[in-house]
């Protein structure tokens, strides 16, 4: 059996990453995410947003992959095993899924711990904070490698191509108000599949899946795990 499995900052909620929108605190009530992840406010307030991404990257690496993030790489690995696959998509910028032992992720908005030259494109690791003043080997300027609203998400071709693969459609812990990642939900049932959504309260496009599970992630995702490995 092949399974995607697409996750958002819930996943990572018990991992004491912020969530952006419902229970807990989200970080777009703190700041405006219109303010903060956009070219344009990074275009005129540069300081601010780099601040906005040392303080999360500096949390991130404070912070570990919970029980969820566990049962995801155990999932990969019991599948594999089965001749299927698991593919991960996630809107989320840390790096928990592969520190849990998940290999194969795909990061659609982007990753916390990698920064981009605006002049050459050029992506490298970047554990330490971002200021203005931080230049790349060809003396560009660096910025975050995040995927802000406005801006084409990464990876789309492979994400449809594992949609295609896939028998099985799970959303973990988003909120479903995100586009193109709240769509694919959409572009799964028109293939075909199964749609399962585990979350702590219903989605925006809860009315969209077959299946739907409420609770913390670090629980219903180890028990969801245990039933498919179980089939
Ligand atoms: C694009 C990186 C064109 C930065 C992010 C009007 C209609 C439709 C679309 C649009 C529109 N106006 C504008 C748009 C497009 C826009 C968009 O969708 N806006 C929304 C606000 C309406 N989208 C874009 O701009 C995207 N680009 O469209 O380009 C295009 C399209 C297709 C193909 C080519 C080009 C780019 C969007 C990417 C923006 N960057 N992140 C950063 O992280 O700082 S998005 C940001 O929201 C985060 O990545 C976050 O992950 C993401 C989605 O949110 P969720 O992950 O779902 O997180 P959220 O907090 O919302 O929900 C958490 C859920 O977990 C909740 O349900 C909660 O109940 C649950 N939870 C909490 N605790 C737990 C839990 N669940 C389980 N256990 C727990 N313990
Ligand atoms: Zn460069």
């Amino acid at each position: 059996m092949n399974i995607f499995v697409l996750t958002g900052a819930g996943v990572s909620a018990e991992s004491g990453l912020g969530v952006f929108r419902g229970q807990g605190a989200a970080l777009w009530k703190l700041y405006d995410p219109m303010q903060l992840a956009t070219p344009e406010a990074f275009a005129l307030d540069p300081r601010l947003v780099h601040e906005f991404y040392n303080a999360r990257r500096r949390n991130l690496i404070a912070a570990s992959p919970n029980a969820a993030h566990v049962a995801l790489a155990r999932l990969e690995a019991g599948l594999a095993q089965r001749g299927g696959a698991l593919t991960v998509v996630t809107q989320n910028i840390d790096d928990l899924h592969e520190r849990a032992g998940s290999t194969s992720v795909i990061h659609m908005h982007g990753e916390l711990l990698k920064a981009r030259c605006a002049s050459c494109g050029a992506v490298s690791d970047c554990r330490d904070d971002l200021a203005v003043d931080s230049r790349c080997g060809c003396a560009g300027a660096l910025r975050p490698h995040v995927v802000w609203f406005g801006e084409t998400p990464l990876f789309m071709d492979e994400i449809y191509a594992a949609l295609e693969a896939a028998d099985l459609f799970v959303a973990i812990g988003t909120s479903g108000a995100v586009y193109p990642a709240a769509g694919f939900v959409r572009t799964a049932r028109a293939m075909g599949l199964r749609c399962c959504e585990l979350n702590l309260e219903p989605s925006d496009n809860a009315d969209e899946f077959d299946d739907r599970r409420y609770g913390p992630a670090s629980e219903i995702v180890p028990s969801w795990v245990e039933e498919i490995l179980a089939l």
